[in-house]
């Protein structure tokens, strides 16, 4: 184990909704035998919201209270954790920071499945095409940690599957 990171590493999935996190998360942590967190879930399992976003129609976060939560499994490390957002969470948490990113069209027709629709549907498809989450991933993280991967197709899936499992793999090589 390396001095100053005796812990297991910790793995961010982020991008906008609809690009894949969670097929990815929860595949990637049954493959390396880690814990997988959905932090959308974890907020309403334990109702930690703060309010109203309109811009996105969602349920704002109570971001302390769910760092509160997290803190303790974090610590322990061998963590993937899935969230459309990545600039709240402590930067030390995270090891590697994967952004998914979704053409539009494909992204599109994704969330129409899903039920999203008018300001809804047009504001997370800004949110891809403004790039909005790699920039916050570039500010929060160091750049040699954030890797922006495509997702827009079973193959791509499968890449970044392999390429994440052989990040591990390395890893634990090399720690
Ligand atoms: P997110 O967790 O980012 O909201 P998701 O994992 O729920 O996204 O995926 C949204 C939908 O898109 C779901 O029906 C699975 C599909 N999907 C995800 N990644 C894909 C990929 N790389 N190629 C094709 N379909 C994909």
């Amino acid at each position: 184990m390396a001095e100053g990171n005796p812990r297991g590493p910790n793995i961010l999935i982020t991008g906008t909704p609809g690009t894949g996190k969670t097929t990815l998360g929860s595949e990637v942590s049954q493959r390396v035998g880690f814990n997988y967190i959905n932090v959308g879930d974890v907020a309403k399992q334990h109702d930690l919201y703060d309010g109203w976003d309109d811009k996105y129609q969602c349920p704002v976060l109570d971001e302390d209270r769910v760092i509160d939560e997290l803190e303790e499994v974090m610590s322990s490390g061998r963590n993937v954790v899935d969230y459309h957002g990545c600039d709240f969470f402590p930067e030390r948490w995270f090891d590697i920071v994967i952004v998914l990113r979704t053409n539009n069209h494909e992204l599109y027709e994704r969330l129409e499945k899903r039920g999203y629709s008018g300001k809804k549907l047009e504001e997370n498809i800004q949110c891809e095409i403004f790039q909005t989450i790699l920039d916050e991933a570039r500010e929060a993280y160091k750049p040699e940690i954030v890797h922006e991967v495509p997702s827009n197709t079973p193959d791509e899936m499968e890449d970044n599957l392999d390429k994440i499992s052989a990040w591990v793999h390395e890893w634990n090589i090399s720690h």
